[in-house]
This record gives structure tokens, C-alpha cells and sequence, in this order.
């Protein structure tokens, strides 16, 4: 199995997941500005979309998307603690999870590193909204120490990752304490703290 990944990306999702599960792993940094590999592959080859994460597995089938690869790997190696099998509500409670952060948490993100946007449209019109569903997810995390309550799951992961973010636009963490504390808590997890150190990241 080889990840393609991009340091700091959404692409450290899919190592914390590997990790998590114990599924032992090759990689292969992408740069995501030339859309070259590491070892010089034109990455569209690999992936057409250009965006990382993808993992090629076994029988070389390459699987892309965050929240479809996540699944996978849970699925796979029936890591049923990250997301409970079918037949089990709390499944959907999980994917849900999932779209909220993929469609409407990671894709706000997008127009804060576009450099051609000048900051002032940012503060305006972008950073708005991001703050107040960060603010909801504060909220459900005053009262829950995971999204799911009590079980760390799938969603966590792609939540620690996005919200790594805001620390690279200012965003006020004090007014986000449990999104604060959530960060905490997850930093001290083995899974993440070997992925944090395997992409040279605090
Ligand atoms: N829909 C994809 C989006 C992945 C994505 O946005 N990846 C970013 C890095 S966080 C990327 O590769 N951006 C470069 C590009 O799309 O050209 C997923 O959810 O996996």
C-alpha cells in the first residue's frame, strides 16, 4: 500500500487512519504546485484530479478521496472502533460526520489558501462562515469528548486535521476552547503524534 501525500495536506487523514489500524505503509510526497512526485512521476498519472490523498493498494487500484479511503481502510481491516459495521446506526452518525467536515469544513479552507484572493475579501466574506460552524463544532464538543461522544472514530481524524489549519489564519482559538482541548487530546494519541512527526509537523 503507498500514500501519496502532501506534507501538512488532508492527506494526513489517511496516515493517521493507517496508523491507527497498525497497516503497514509506503509513501511518496507530492508537490502539489507542479503536480510532480518525489521520484519525478507527473502525479496526474497517479491521480487525474491532481489532489492528494491517493492510495495505491495492493493489486494497484488507486483509491482517492479523503472520506472514501478512510472508509475503505475501516472497512478493510474491520477496524469497527473507527466506524461501526453496517446494520449499526451509529455508522450513518460516523459518515455524516464525515460529509459535514469533507463538504462544508475542508472545502471552506480552500479560498483562505488561495493566494490570489486578497485578505481583505477573506476577513470579509470567507472567514465568516468558517468561524461560526467552527463555533457549532465547539459547542457539540462542550459536551462530548469526540464527535461521537466517548469513541474516538474516523471523523475525529479528518477533524484534527482541518483544524490544524486555523492556526495559519489567525483564527482565535481561545474564543474555540473544547475545539482547543480536542486538539489537545488528540496530539497525545500514539497514531497521531508518530504522523505529526513523520510529516516534520508540531
Ligand atoms: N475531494 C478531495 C479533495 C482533496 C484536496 O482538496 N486535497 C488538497 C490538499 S488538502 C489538494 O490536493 N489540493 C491541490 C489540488 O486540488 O490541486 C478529497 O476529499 O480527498
Amino acid at each position: 500500500m503507498k500514500l501519496y501525500y502532501s506534507r501538512g495536506a488532508c492527506s494526513l487523514s489517511v496516515r493517521i487512519t493507517l496508523q491507527e489500524i497498525g497497516i503497514p505503509y509506503e509513501q511518496e510526497s507530492v508537490n502539489l504546485k507542479t503536480k510532480k512526485t518525489e521520484s519525478g512521476v507527473d502525479y496526474f498519472t497517479i491521480n487525474p484530479k491532481g489532489a492528494v490523498p491517493a492510495l495505491e493498494l495492493a493489486n494497484k487500484e488507486v483509491l482517492t478521496e479523503n472520506v472514501a479511503i478512510q472508509q475503505y481502510l475501516a472497512d478493510e481491516y474491520k477496524a469497527t472502533p473507527l466506524l461501526p459495521p453496517v446494520g449499526n446506526f451509529k455508522r450513518y452518525r460516523v459518515l455524516e460526520w464525515l460529509s459535514y467536515i469533507s463538504s462544508d469544513l475542508h472545502k471552506s479552507f480552500a479560498p483562505l489558501f488561495n493566494p490570489t484572493i486578497s485578505q481583505e475579501i477573506k476577513d470579509q466574506y470567507f472567514m465568516p462562515p468558517l468561524k461560526q460552524k467552527f463555533e457549532w463544532i465547539d459547542e457539540h464538543l462542550r459536551k462530548n469528548k469526540f464527535l461521537m461522544g466517548d469513541q474516538f472514530t474516523l471523523c475525529d481524524i479528518y477533524l484534527f486535521v482541518v483544524s490544524r489549519w486555523l492556526a495559519a489564519f489567525d483564527m482565535d482559538m481561545t474564543l474555540l476552547p473544547n475545539v482547543s482541548r480536542f486538539m489537545t487530546e488528540l496530539k497525545k494519541r500514539k497514531a497521531v503524534a508518530d504522523s505529526l512527526e513523520e510529516e516534520r509537523l508540531s
